[in-house]
């Protein structure tokens, strides 16, 4: 089967980069987006999002006549859907940007064609997309009802790349490929051997959807364990950072960094679709989702009890005298990701409460957008540790390392940035 025009529908950080990639390959690649300013910023060879490198992969696909984005879907060999799935309500997970895409290609599929689900997905979404494409087409076949004889091939096969490191680890990781039939997983193994180095790992669909859940499951298991032990430590009067630096000398023992809470649009996310659909079972996965959800309610104490302190040693000022520093807002180091951010939510929180100066420190980036600056004054690291009382450490970003601090600053260190230095 080959695979001449490949479009790609929803043109974030997942399918932009995935287009431009297949673009690169000599594919005619189609991206397909709702929103007209993303289709415009692509088509003059630019982009709308951060991500080290992929505006010069785009800007070349784009010039070369490979990659063209539109707000309509056109007929291709092959449909990629990678629109976000965020939740709901009580964390529900929110399949409508899923079934807006099945529609607006279902007019365009023929026979032969091939879908792929790239969104991380609760399990059962992949044949509920095949169901509303069904639905929209009842003159074409699908696995569902139709097996390997089916007139289209539908696939789940979900992205794992680390944002920061897309187009590397697009090309190199190794992918789980969940069709709903073998045939299917066999179509969608030959679209990606397009540009991916890594294995192509045949599995089901619920399996496949599953598989992403429980990557995303574990990390976020494991630094709610790290985030309890740096309360527990607290409370006992240990270094954490000592203390997980020591374990992880045991063969078998591998425990993550504590820090101000699990942000992203990932990790914060995707167990609530496990528990959503099991939650009964769920428990730990629940929980762990639970205790990195208040960690930074528990730093926000801090800051408080901080405060307190300060004041008690200085009795003739009060918390409007009281200066408070916040170093970092973006949701993890060295990147100017603000989405579903801790370091950003407990600034604001910060900056809302205290009565006295509140200034945020993040040299990732130049101007903060909208409605953020009219809440937050951001300042640079020489100005805010010279006017600082009370410094919180919410991102270790590698710029921070060398700064230069007054020992008697009080300190709130989340991500351990100075107590990993203390011996
Ligand atoms: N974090 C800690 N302590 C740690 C590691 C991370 O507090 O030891 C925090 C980070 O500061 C950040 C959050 O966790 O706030 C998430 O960061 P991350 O680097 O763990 O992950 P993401 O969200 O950037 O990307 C994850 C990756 N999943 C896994 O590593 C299992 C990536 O491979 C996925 O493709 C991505 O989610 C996704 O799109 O689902």
């Amino acid at each position: 089967m080959s695979f001449e025009t490949i479009s790609v529908i929803g043109l974030g950080y997942i399918g932009l980069p995935t287009a431009a990639v297949f673009a690169s390959r000599k594919k005619t690649v189609i991206g397909v987006d709702v929103n007209p300013l993303a289709v415009d910023t692509i088509n003059r060879g630019e982009i709308h999002i951060v991500e080290p490198d992929l505006d010069m992969v785009v800007h070349a696909a784009v010039t070369e006549g490979y990659l063209r984005a539109t707000t309509k879907p056109e007929p291709a060999d092959a449909f990629l859907i990678a629109v976000p799935t965020p939740f709901k309500g009580d964390h529900e997970p929110d399949l409508s940007y899923i079934e807006s895409a099945s529609k607006a290609i279902a007019p365009v599929l023929k026979k032969g064609d091939l879908v792929i689900l790239e969104s991380t997905s609760p399990v059962g979404a992949t044949e509920q997309m095949s169901t509303w494409l069904a639905e929209a087409r009842p003159d074409l076949t699908f696995p569902q009802m139709h097996g390997e004889s089916s007139d289209i091939r539908i696939a789940h096969c979900p992205e794992r790349v680390l944002p920061g490191h897309v187009l590397r680890e697009l090309v190199q990781n190794d992918r789980v490929v969940g069709g709903m039939t073998p045939k299917c997983s066999e179509a969608a193994v030959n679209l990606y051997k397009i540009f991916v180095d890594g294995d192509c790992i045949v599995t089901n669909a619920r399996t496949a959807e599953m598989c992403k859940l429980t990557e995303n499951s574990f990390r976020d298991v494991n630094i709610a364990f790290a985030n309890e032990l740096s309360i527990i430590c607290d409370r006992l009067d240990i270094n954490v950072w000592e203390l997980i630096r020591l374990a992880n000398r045991h063969p078998r023992v591998n425990i993550l960094q504590p820090g101000p809470g699990v942000g992203g649009h990932c990790i914060a996310v995707d167990p609530w679709f496990i528990v959503s659909r099991t939650p009964e079972e769920a428990r730990l996965i629940r929980t762990a989702r639970e205790v990195n959800d208040n960690k930074p309610l528990w730093v926000l104490e801090k800051i408080k009890l901080a405060v307190a302190d300060f004041l008690q040693r200085n009795a003739r000022k009060t918390a409007k005298d009281v200066t408070i520093a916040c170093f970092g807002l973006s949701f993890k180091p060295d990147i100017d990701d603000l989405r579903e951010s801790p370091a950003l939510g407990i600034t604001l929180k910060v900056a809302e409460t205290h009565p006295g100066t509140v200034l945020a420190v993040e040299p990732n980036i130049n101007a903060l957008p909208g409605k953020l600056s009219q809440k937050l004054t951001l300042a640079d690291m020489d100005t805010a540790i010279r006017n600082a009382d009370i410094l919180v450490m919410l991102v270790d970003h590698a710029i921070f390392k060398g700064l230069d601090l007054d020992r008697s600053l009080h300190i709130i260190d989340t991500r351990g940035f100075f107590e990993r230095l203390i011996p």
